[in-house]
């Protein structure tokens, strides 16, 4: 795993790109009609280190074109983004502000004008406060917000975009918002996690549903994903590693690739829900064909049955286990706890497990009938030093470049993997981590918002471009 990725070891039509979120880069947070999301709500109430918020962020949205120039240098072929539903759409419903979805409109076309595929993610966790007032994710009626938003914004952009992303990591949406309540909105209560979780897939299906009524031929939804394994052979850490493969992997895969919850975690839940939020159809909607499933991985978990720890759990794994979370987003199973393999960490204190990667890839390809696959995100932070203008992130070109060998492996051993998109263009608003993280490879100085490549930047450039 530790051979140089090489263009070679891919497809020659491998799509190559970098990832962005709104809120994390856009800034403009009260420009042009936007309104508030559940994010600018919680960094305001004190949910973000620091009392960070994402008003300014990396000023994206006055400064997208040098940022597309930035795209244009490195040579992506694709760069994937996210709609700020409460920008195009402030009321969470009805008709698009046309100021907000203009500035989408320019993005999509100065992509292109650079040769650019445009690949959009629809929602990348920032609701609209109006709708989280509303009840939010564990409200059904969100679903059907969702699928408006989601027709409106392909209507006005549906005729240039290339890849179309539901929603973003439903796992993180749902059990880190309302269950740890260690992302917006900070809500920490189990039952309104599960049908979080149940509604935002009900979003993906009716969304896909509205879209493809109206011709679209790309749409996938982005699951975060891990591997995970059993600290030991024992009985209970078995258990304890399909709980939390079945909470944060297989909820999601399965009722998207199967149309089916996975009944061992239904019955993991049973005493937090009864799963009466499902209605009749909903599986059938959720689980209607993609043309891509998006994979998000960074770390893997190693997990043992709390009952089989003799204090052996590192606190920094068990940390890391639980997102930072004070309160863990593993619903259902507080019996689990996580422990560290000895592999080497990254600044957000994730375990670096490359070859994980490979087996997530492979497990998805051979588990489930599998569209084709893009690992739409894929990055590490890292306490980046700025030296006489450069910064020297060897640490993070090895890890990208033991993830690319790792995607070389996955595709050498039958995975349909179509694309990588590196996580991220620039440093930028880490969530609850405020600007204390940096995932770029391209440094952004927040006090005069200067764009500096890092040595990643050009390594990436170099390697895309076969050199
Ligand atoms: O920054 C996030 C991104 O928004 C979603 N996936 C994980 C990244 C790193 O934490």
């Amino acid at each position: 795993m530790t051979d140089p990725a090489h263009p070679g070891a891919f497809p020659a039509d491998f799509v190559w790109g970098v990832a962005t979120a709104a809120y994390q880069i856009e800034g403009a947070a009260q420009t042009d009609g936007r309104s508030p999301s559940i994010w600018d709500t919680f960094s305001r109430n004190g949910g973000v280190v620091e009392g960070h918020s994402g008003d300014v962020a990396c000023d994206h949205y006055h400064r997208f074109p040098e940022d597309l120039d930035l795209l244009q240098w490195l040579g992506v072929d694709a760069y994937r983004f996210s709609i700020a539903w409460p920008r195009v759409q402030p009321a969470g419903r009805g008709a698009l502000n046309p100021r907000g979805i203009d500035f989408y409109d320019r993005v999509v076309d100065g992509l292109l004008e650079r040769g650019i595929q445009p690949w959009v993610s629809l929602y990348h966790w920032d609701l609209p406060q109006i709708l989280e007032d509303a009840g939010g994710w564990p409200a059904r009626e969100t679903a059907f917000r969702f699928a408006e938003y989601a027709s409106l914004v392909y209507d006005a952009l549906g005729d240039r975009v290339t890849g179309w992303i539901t929603i973003n990591e439903p796992w993180c949406v749902s059990f880190l918002g309302y269950a740890a309540g260690v992302h917006a909105p900070g809500r920490q209560e189990d039952v309104a996690a599960v049908r979080a979780a149940h509604h935002a897939l009900l979003a993906h299906g009716l969304a896909v549903e509205a879209l493809r009524a109206k011709g679209a031929a790309s749409l996938g939804i982005t699951t975060n994903l891990y591997h995970v394994m059993a600290a030991s052979d024992s009985e209970a850490d078995i258990d304890a590693a399909r709980r939390v493969d079945g909470l944060q992997n297989r909820l999601f895969l399965d009722p998207v690739l199967r149309g089916a919850y996975p009944a061992d975690v239904i019955e993991d839940l049973s005493a937090v829900s009864d799963f009466g939020h499902v209605h009749d159809g909903d599986l059938e909607l959720i689980g209607a064909p993609i043309d891509f499933l998006g994979i998000n991985y960074y770390s893997r978990y190693t997990v043992a049955a709390a009952s089989s720890d003799n204090g052996q759990t590192d606190a920094a794994s068990a940390k890391a286990g639980a997102h930072g979370a004070r309160r863990a987003p593993w619903v259902g199973s507080a019996d689990v706890v996580f422990r560290s393999s000895g592999l080497p960490l990254t600044a957000m204190g994730w375990e670096v497990d490359s070859d994980g990667l490979r087996q997530v890839l492979v497990r998805v390809a051979r588990e489930y009938d599998a569209p084709p696959i893009y690992v739409t995100e894929n990055g590490a932070a890292y306490p980046d030093v700025l030296r006489d203008g450069h910064i020297d992130d060897r640490d993070r070109i090895a890890y990208v470049n033991g993830h690319l060998a790792a995607c070389a492996a996955a595709i050498a051993e039958g995975a349909d993997l179509r694309g990588y998109f590196l996580w991220s263009l620039l440093d930028n608003f880490e969530w609850s981590w405020g600007y204390t993280r940096r995932f770029g490879i391209v440094h952004v100085d927040y006090a005069t918002q200067v764009r500096t490549p890092k040595a990643s930047a050009r390594w990436y450039r170099q390697l895309m471009a076969g050199d």
